[in-house]
């Protein structure tokens, strides 16, 4: 059995988007319950946890004696035992360990960046200058992934963990109006978000934190 680490409880803006998401959405893709473990904020800090989490972050996953922390980690991991996440041909699975780390390293960066200038920043005095350089990187990336995804339903292959990390990746700018002006990435989205793991995942983790909020 699985032990998943995620806050009790978070401000609204971040429901259905905590990383949980990609872990939730990995063990139902590949069938396979889990228990949740819940930490405060101020329990994130403490050196028990850094010694889990050196950054004071979640998810985590608890696999038996193995801890592992960094959601992309997690869905690698996963990966080695579900072939439904992660193929087994040598070739195959190195393309999508490829799209993984270009989800985290060559994709999140700059979408988060805007993601947070949106989200927190906008009455901040540089704000106006600061959005069309974001702006300009995050659309650049949004398009290079769009060109990719010409002929192909998914990023490596058949569906796989990278598609779950890049998808929610790319749902950082929900909401925004950014990724509908793509259509093939449009497109993958909705196939992706369409998924029952997906909404089971997100449903889980939406009814987990609203009832939290409603009992604080
Ligand atoms: N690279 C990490 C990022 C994890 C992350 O940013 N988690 C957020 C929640 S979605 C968090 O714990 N934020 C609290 C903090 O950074 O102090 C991963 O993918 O696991």
């Amino acid at each position: 059995m699985y032990t998943l680490t995620t806050f009790r409880s978070v401000p609204s803006f971040a429901v259905g988007h905590v990383r949980d998401l990609r872990v939730r959405w990995a063990l139902e893709e590949a069938g396979q319950p889990y228990d949740l473990r819940l930490v405060d904020f101020a329990d994130a800090a403490t050196p028990d946890y850094r010694r889990e989490q050196p950054f004071g972050q979640v998810p985590v996953l608890q696999d038996g004696d193995l801890t592992l922390f960094e959601s992309g980690a997690i869905l690698l991991h996963l990966g080695e035992r579900y072939p439904t996440l992660l193929p087994r041909d040598p070739a195959a699975r190195a393309h999508v360990t490829m799209w993984t780390f270009a989800a985290l390293n060559s994709v999140e960066p700059y979408l988060a960046n805007l993601a947070n200038l949106v989200a927190f920043s906008l009455d901040e005095p540089w704000a106006a200058a600061q959005r069309p350089v974001l702006e300009e990187i995050a659309l650049k990336r949004l398009g290079q992934v769009d060109a990719w995804l010409e002929g192909r339903d998914f990023l490596a292959g058949d569906f796989s963990v990278a598609d779950i990390l890049m998808t929610t990746v790319v749902r950082l700018l929900d909401g925004m109006g950014y990724v509908e002006r793509f259509d093939r990435l449009t497109a993958w989205r909705n196939r992706c978000t369409a998924r029952p793991a997906y909404r089971k995942a997100l449903a889980d983790q939406v009814t987990h934190f609203t009832q939290e909020a409603a009992a604080a």
